[in-house]
């Protein structure tokens, strides 16, 4: 399998090493912010990354090949060039088949990593059960994907543009556990609150590594949520983020917008609406995330 994959060099040295390696997705730069703040925020997820002492490995598809681990140009080419296409696990085969450029959502991403042998994964938030999903049917096939492939995805939560209930409903369901670190509650995204409880409260980056062994040594499969709330200093009020993720699903409503385009159109209108507010919030996030991603790499290196 491996063989596909195009693992870029420090990537693959520190994979056989096994010395910690975080993946990060790409669908968060081509379609998560505007530029050139999506470039900004995946060069400095990357350091981040460094910093805590693990090997970035951003994952996307350049010209149909699927790339674990990119450079500058790679990232450059991502955040700038228009329309690249967003890619589920549905989607994959497809856009390697046409050589296709590629920015992978979270289940794309958990895929791959999983196939370049990634055991952590770093992102802003996941998607989730839509508001209207009894109508819609509008659910994120990132939860599929936590439901079957052997990953643990850092993650600040979902934002409440997704029924959050109904979302962690879906995890329970498919047997997915919510991890909160240092939290009692399901954070949401740009509040460190919710409303809503996680499975377990761990402290510790070593402490979720050890779930993570624990998982492995009892043969069970399937992913790993880590809900990791936003910095308090960064966390936006709760009553002006509702607003806007209100009138931002009326825009949706409004215009029809349906399947794979709902969440990048929700995000884009989020951003606009709160002029800027939300993008240090967001990038903020992904920092916090990718640094205890980092830090649980290095307890799984350490304890392997
Ligand atoms: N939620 C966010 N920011 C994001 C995404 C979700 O707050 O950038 C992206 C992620 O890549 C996620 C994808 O995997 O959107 C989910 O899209 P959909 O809802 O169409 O499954
Ligand atoms: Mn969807």
């Amino acid at each position: 399998m491996t063989h596909q994959l195009k693992i870029a060099p420090e990537v693959r040295t520190a994979l056989e090493s096994g010395a910690p390696v975080v993946a990060l997705e790409s669908t968060i730069i081509s379609h998560g912010f505007p530029y050139p703040a999506n470039l900004e925020c995946a060069l400095a997820a990357e350091e981040n990354a460094r910093d805590e002492g693990a090997v970035p490995a951003t994952i996307a598809l350049i010209g149909g090949e699927i790339c674990v681990g990119l450079d500058s140009i790679g990232l450059e080419h991502l955040a700038i060039v228009p329309g690249i296409a967003k890619v589920s696990r549905r989607d994959l085969a497809t856009l390697v088949a046409s050589g296709s450029d590629g920015a992978t959502t979270v289940a794309a991403t958990m895929m791959i990593a999983e196939m370049a042998g990634i055991r952590v994964f770093a992102t802003g938030g996941i998607g989730g059960v839509h508001r209207g999903a009894e109508t819609s049917f509008d659910i994120s096939a990132d939860l599929e994907e936590l439901a079957r492939t052997d990953v643990a995805v850092v993650c600040a939560g979902a934002k409440s543009v997704l029924d959050l209930g109904l979302t962690l409903e879906y995890l329970e369901t498919h047997g997915v556990p919510v991890l909160g670190y240092g939290t009692d509650e399901f954070p949401a995204f740009y509040t460190r609150t919710s409303g809503f409880g996680v499975d377990a409260r761990l402290d510790s980056a070593e402490e979720i590594a050890a779930v993570l062994r624990t998982r492995r040594e009892l043969g069970i499969s399937g992913g790993v949520v880590v809900a990791n709330p936003i910095p308090p200093e960064y966390e936006l009020a709760h009553a002006e983020i509702d607003g806007v993720i209100e009138t931002a699903l009326a825009e949706a409503a409004e215009h029809g917008v349906r399947g794979k385009a709902v969440t990048p159109f929700l995000l884009g209108r989020i951003h606009a609406l709160t002029g800027g507010a939300s993008e240090t919030a967001n990038k903020e996030l992904v920092y916090n995330n990718v640094r205890l991603a980092a830090r649980i790499a290095r307890a799984l290196s350490e304890g392997a």
